[in-house]
């Protein structure tokens, strides 16, 4: 059974190439799912894309990929900055988790250097744009050992 790479959005990445495209550029959600499906192919592996605005169905997810997944890149959006539940879930999930973000959070608002994912994921890629989606799944293929 080909194994499972979770990649999980958080609240309003649906919306992406529609506003801000300065700040994350140009490319959809599903053109994110492309280049990071066809990266995941290469190394053998299916990606599942998931997108939810709410923060119980994100935990949902990561509780999912326990059993249905091998590793997860996760955008947690503007959870990454306020969500207690998603660092507790993380926390119980031993699998590799790569966070990604598209802009470097860490270069603008104030607010948005609490970071309450970073602290429990294996690494994290900032400010690269769509490109990061790609450089987890090459990430996670370095982490997890082949079946
Ligand atoms: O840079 C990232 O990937 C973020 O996770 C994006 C979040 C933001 O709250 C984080 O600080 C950094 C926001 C996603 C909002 O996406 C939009 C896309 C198009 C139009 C409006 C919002």
């Amino acid at each position: 059974m080909t194994r499972v790479i979770s990649c999980i959005n958080g609240p309003n990445l649906n919306l992406l190439g529609q506003r801000e495209p300065e700040i994350y550029g140009r490319q959809t959600l599903q053109d994110i799912e492309m280049m990071a499906r066809d990266e995941a192919t290469l190394h053998g592996f299916d990606l599942q894309m998931h997108q939810s605005n709410s923060e119980g169905a994100i935990v949902d997810l990561l509780q999912a990929a326990r059993t249905n997944a091998v590793g997860v890149i996760l955008n947690a959006a503007a959870y990454t900055h306020t969500s207690v539940a998603i660092h507790d879930a993380l926390k119980s999930l031993d699998l590799p988790v790569i966070e990604v973000h598209l802009s470097n959070p860490a270069a603008r608002e104030e607010f948005r250097s609490t970071n309450f994912i970073g602290p429990v994921v294996t690494g994290s890629i900032a400010g690269l744009g769509a490109a990061g989606y790609v450089l987890a799944v090459k990430a996670l293929a370095t982490l997890i050992p082949s079946s």
